[in-house]
């Protein structure tokens, strides 16, 4: 299925909530356009999800339901893997490993971690704060050259390169050194009920997101309800009208349009006019993917082929790069000389 002409792209998502339109444009969108040109390989990753708690029954649903949208987003299982990150045992036990060869210092600078941490009060489970060692795992396992994320996921690409570049340098040549990739657009979408923030599919206010699954009357609620500001015309300033800025953002992705062009259409619409006008938009970008979402749930069979026979073949690549690193670590080698 892969040619080996091709770079590899690893990215993954947490069924930690149903996706937003943030996780869309930020992340999944990208990778349907990137799917054509590298081989790729994308992970529903489940064991981060536990990283805060999570209901059995919930996080089943939402698990399978996360791997149907992404697909119906227009991932193509002919062209890409697709796969739950519990299916591959490698994600964990890569992850020890780095784990043995990863610093706390460097881990306690995490920003997601420090953000993260202060929700849990004094239940801060130890998965939240070795969080970034398992992406490392993840990514690494695979050989990958780009890992496409939006861009609150920067300071933990960069980990990965450090341990990568660590281990390479300890042991001997082992993994490649990943890159970033961020999207031209979408690559920070903000809350709707708090543009300083960033939209999350966790967050307590389901006013703060809109969802792909949300229905045209839900996302049109959503925008009329969304914070702006106290003048009245519709234009583009990140610092001063971060409200505003961050829905034309919503617009020109819907819209597949650039932020100039979306503020060339809007400019001149009252506030109410130009909220409306971002809910059409993303309403229509979001049907055609509703419609399948819709369909492949209706077939869990052949879904849940889609993501075993995924599983399979990561499964291959990935204990392979397992089994190097155990060997260069020390680990006893069965037969040898
Ligand atoms: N606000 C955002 N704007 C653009 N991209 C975003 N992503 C997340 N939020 C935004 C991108 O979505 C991908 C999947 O993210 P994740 O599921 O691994 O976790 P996250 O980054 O922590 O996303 P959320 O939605 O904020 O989840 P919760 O609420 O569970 O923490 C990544 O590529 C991410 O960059």
């Amino acid at each position: 299925m892969f040619d080996k002409d091709k770079k590899i792209i690893f990215s993954g998502i947490q069924p930690s909530g149903d996706f937003t339109i943030a996780n869309y444009f930020g992340a999944i969108r990208n990778w349907v356009l990137l799917q054509n040109d590298y081989n790729s390989i994308f992970c529903v990753v489940d064991l981060h999800a536990i990283t805060v708690p999570q209901e059995p029954a919930v996080l089943r649903r939402r698990s399978i339901e996360c791997a149907a949208m992404i697909l119906a987003s227009g991932i193509d299982p002919e062209k890409s893997l697709l796969f739950f990150q519990s299916s591959v045992s490698a994600h964990s036990e890569l992850c020890w490993l780095l784990n043995c060869n990863s610093y706390m210092g460097e881990m306690a600078r995490m920003t997601q971690y420090k953000e993260k941490s202060v929700k849990q009060g004094d239940t801060i489970r130890v998965g939240l704060f070795d969080y970034p060692v398992l992406m490392a795992a993840d990514i690494l396992l695979y050989n990958t050259d780009i890992v496409p994320v939006g861009d609150d996921q920067t300071q933990h690409v960069e980990l990965a390169r450090n341990i990568a570049e660590r281990f390479n340098h300890n042991y001997s040549p082992t993994f490649v050194v990943p890159e970033g990739y961020y999207g031209k657009a979408g690559s920070r979408i903000m809350s709707l009920a708090n543009p300083e923030k960033k939209m999350s599919k966790s967050d307590e206010n389901t006013n703060a997101f809109i969802l792909m699954k949300d229905k045209r009357d839900v996302i049109m609620n959503k925008f009329k309800r969304a914070v702006t500001d106290s003048e009245t015309e519709v234009y583009y300033d990140k610092e001063k009208k971060k409200g505003i800025s961050n829905l034309l953002e919503i617009y020109s992705c819907a819209k597949g349009i650039t932020i100039p062009e979306a503020e060339a259409e809007c400019r001149g619409m009252s506030y109410a006019e130009f909220k409306e006008c971002v809910g059409t938009a993303v309403a229509d970008c979001l049907d055609p993917i509703q419609v399948r979402f819709e369909a492949l749930m209706n077939d869990k069979p052949a879904l849940e082929k889609i993501l075993m026979d995924s599983a399979d073949a990561a499964r291959s690549i990935a204990n392979k790069t397992l089994r190097k690193v155990q060997k260069k670590i020390g680990f006893y080698q069965f037969g040898s000389k």
